[in-house]
């Protein structure tokens, strides 16, 4: 298969190249943001740091680190390094862990980040032949815009669906042939799904690709998604503080994602001391953008844990590559001293032949905590197995004890009734945080 790139010279650039690039954007990126951003400032003076004590990558653990608590902090415009009358647009998270952050854009910072975009759009083999259906939800979350733009970039003909009616999702990706589907994995599996009510088999569809981002997905669920809509599934992550998808993006060989490092270094750090550690070390993704007029963001602390890797990869493409997060650090739960990722579940789940449709509740009983798995069965589960419900549970509840270490109580229940969702899967229920 030809090799196919947005942007060849930059994704496939000479390491040596490519480090001597970030060192001269990494040393105009610090002035700006020094002579600009007061707050940045005084955390560099509190240690004792100039921007002429950075002349190159080495240098970059001089700097202080920032974290989602400092965009708060300064919300909204603390952090803001050019005239807001310079700004064309902000997106926001969903702050529903806190105050929302708020990122600021000029026009040249929206060309890079659709840039990335279509980077990742053209690696999952997007042409302006291609039709590209964004069902990422728009507005100040940056999945539809950013996708939106990258699509535009490509020159595909773009579909703003925008998330939900996934009546009408079906019936637009039928009737105008849509190639590339772009939404959350989970919106991905209840498309999927919702499909195959509706008598489709998944060669029905001309869809060829997904770009799925945005929460945490297993490879068990990458997979299921692949059989239910009969494509090829790319990964794609970013968040709103770098300015969105496309920070890195995965190719053909779909075994990581390609960090865009000519707009972004990546380090990976101890979350617990803020130590560096090599590459093929497990820790805490942070991002220091190099390319940023309004919003840019040094050593910033994403709370996502991966790996990064530099073995060469087959596409061609240069750049080091991150691990799928396993989930924000601070969505790990400690369930009787145990740490325990949703998406370590998730996976027992789905290699035991379960749908993507769970819920977990954690508790504290009598001191102790207590953690359910309710996990729908399939329609042919449900008509086949009525009577070995509980066998089947204990069975599942027995995998998951194997793999985590903790003990669950699972509950099969009826097709349909856990919701499904159309962003951002929220799958945890903590109610510990309720008692205290
Ligand atoms: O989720 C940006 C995005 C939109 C990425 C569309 C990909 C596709 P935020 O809402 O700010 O931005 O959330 C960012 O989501 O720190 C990760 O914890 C998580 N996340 C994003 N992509 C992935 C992924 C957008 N591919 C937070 N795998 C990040 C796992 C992801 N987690």
């Amino acid at each position: 298969m030809e090799k196919r790139y947005y942007q060849k010279d930059i994704e496939t650039m000479e390491p040596e190249a490519l480090r001597s690039l970030q060192e001269q954007k990494l040393q105009k990126q610090v002035r700006h943001v020094w002579e600009h951003v007061p707050y940045y400032r005084a955390l560099m003076e509190k240690k004792g740091v100039t921007p002429d004590d950075i002349r190159g990558l080495d240098d970059l653990r001089k700097l202080p680190f920032l974290s989602k608590a400092d965009l708060r902090e300064t919300y909204p415009y603390g952090m803001l390094a050019v005239p807001l009358s310079d700004c064309v647009r902000i997106q926001s998270t969903s702050g529903t862990t806190g105050k929302r952050v708020i990122a600021y854009y000029t026009q040249h910072d929206i060309d890079l980040w659709e840039e990335c975009c279509a980077r990742a759009i053209v690696a999952a083999g997007g042409t302006k032949e291609d039709v590209v259906q964004v069902c990422y939800g728009y507005g100040l979350f940056t999945g539809g815009s950013g996708l939106h733009g990258g699509s535009h970039k490509v020159g595909s003909l773009t579909l703003p669906m925008s998330s939900g009616n996934t009546e009408r999702q079906i019936q637009f990706m039928m009737d105008l042939k849509a190639t590339i589907l772009c939404c959350t994995p989970s919106y991905a599996a209840y498309i999927g799904e919702t499909l195959k009510e509706k008598g489709y088999k998944p060669e029905d569809n001309q869809l060829k690709a997904g770009i799925f981002g945005a929460e945490p997905w297993t490879e068990e669920m990458r997979r299921d998604i692949e059989r239910s809509l009969g494509i090829k599934a790319y990964d794609i992550y970013g968040l709103t503080e770098t300015s969105g998808p496309g920070v890195a993006f995965e190719c053909e060989e779909q075994n990581g994602m390609h960090i865009n490092e000519d707009h972004f270094i990546a380090e990976i750090i101890d979350p617990d001391t803020g130590e560096v550690l090599p590459d093929g070390e497990k820790g805490e993704l942070v991002f220091t953008s190099l390319d940023k007029e309004a919003f840019p963001l040094l050593r910033y602390r994403t709370r996502d844990i991966c790996v990064l890797t530099r073995e060469k990869c087959p596409c061609g493409r240069t750049h080091v590559r991150m691990s799928k997060p396993m989930g924000r650090s601070d969505d790990m739960l400690i369930i009787r001293g145990v740490n325990v990722f949703p998406s370590q579940i998730e996976t027992v789940l789905l290699s035991e032949g379960y749908a993507p449709n769970y819920r977990i509740e954690v508790d504290r009983v009598n001191n102790s905590d207590t953690l359910e798995v309710y996990v729908e069965l399939t329609p042919e589960q449900f008509t086949d197995t009525v009577s070995g419900v509980t066998a089947m549970e204990r069975k599942l509840a027995s995998a998951i004890k194997t793999v985590l270490g903790v003990n669950p109580v699972v509950h099969l229940v009826a097709p349909k009734t856990i919701e499904r969702s159309e962003g951002k899967a929220k799958r945890v229920i903590d109610r510990r945080n309720l008692h205290d």
